[in-house]
């Protein structure tokens, strides 16, 4: 294991939580391919266009969804016309204590944003600025393979710190850093236990 990053020394304003999800492991992954066989994984393309290297879906009171329109959050999966599929409790109970561990003590989302990357998919440096609970943080869990979490601050222009994420980890941003610019660098090959050639991230929003 490289001892990259930045070694005890978490970025400022990101709470990181190795392993904090680790346990739940193989109950979180079920309980995300469950949400995945009634609101499938889909790809996403940008409001301009540009088809995203993410597929995802949700779970929850509502949806991120993007598409020519914008960014927004939709109470109905455009995919199958139904609501998206509840929270999973295993996703809640773990969401909660998480929040509470980086010091968000009595979070409670209402929506869940899946995405799975495959080898060579990443996200580009971003904001989530899509809900309407900016007081509330975001939760961030990594199933699957590793990868590069990159954490950079309120400027698109500043250097983002870079922090490898594996199996099981959770990070958890708010308050002063809510809207910090972060992404994920592309995924490198490689076969996880339990889930393959694959990393899911689910991430724990207060968005309506
Ligand atoms: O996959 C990740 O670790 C981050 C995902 C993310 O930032 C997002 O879905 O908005
Ligand atoms: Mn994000």
């Amino acid at each position: 294991m490289t001892p990259d990053l930045f070694g005890a020394a978490p970025p400022p304003g990101l709470a990181y939580l190795p392993g904090f999800a680790l346990d739940e492991e193989v109950g979180l992954i079920r309980a995300a391919l469950a949400v995945a066989e009634i609101s499938p994984l889909r790809a996403v393309a940008t409001p301009g266009g540009r088809k995203m290297s993410v597929t995802m879906t949700n779970c929850g009171a509502a949806g991120w969804v993007s598409d020519a329109r914008g960014y927004r959050y939709e109470r109905r999966d455009p995919l199958t016309g139904q609501p998206w599929p509840n929270l999973p409790e295993p996703f809640l109970t773990l969401a909660r204590a998480a929040a509470a561990q980086a010091g968000f003590p009595g979070f409670t989302p209402d929506v869940c944003l899946i995405n799975r990357y495959a080898p060579g998919a990443k996200m580009a440096l971003h904001q989530d600025r899509d809900e309407a609970d900016m007081s509330a943080p975001i939760v961030s869990v990594s199933l699957g393979l590793a990868a590069v979490f990159l954490w950079g601050g309120a400027a698109r222009t500043d250097k983002p710190a870079r922090l490898s994420l594996q199996s099981g980890d959770v990070v958890v941003w708010g308050g002063a850093a809510r809207l910090n610019f972060h992404g994920v660098a592309p995924v490198r090959a490689g076969s996880h236990n339990l889930l393959g050639a694959a990393r899911l991230n689910l991430t724990f929003r207060k968005a309506l």
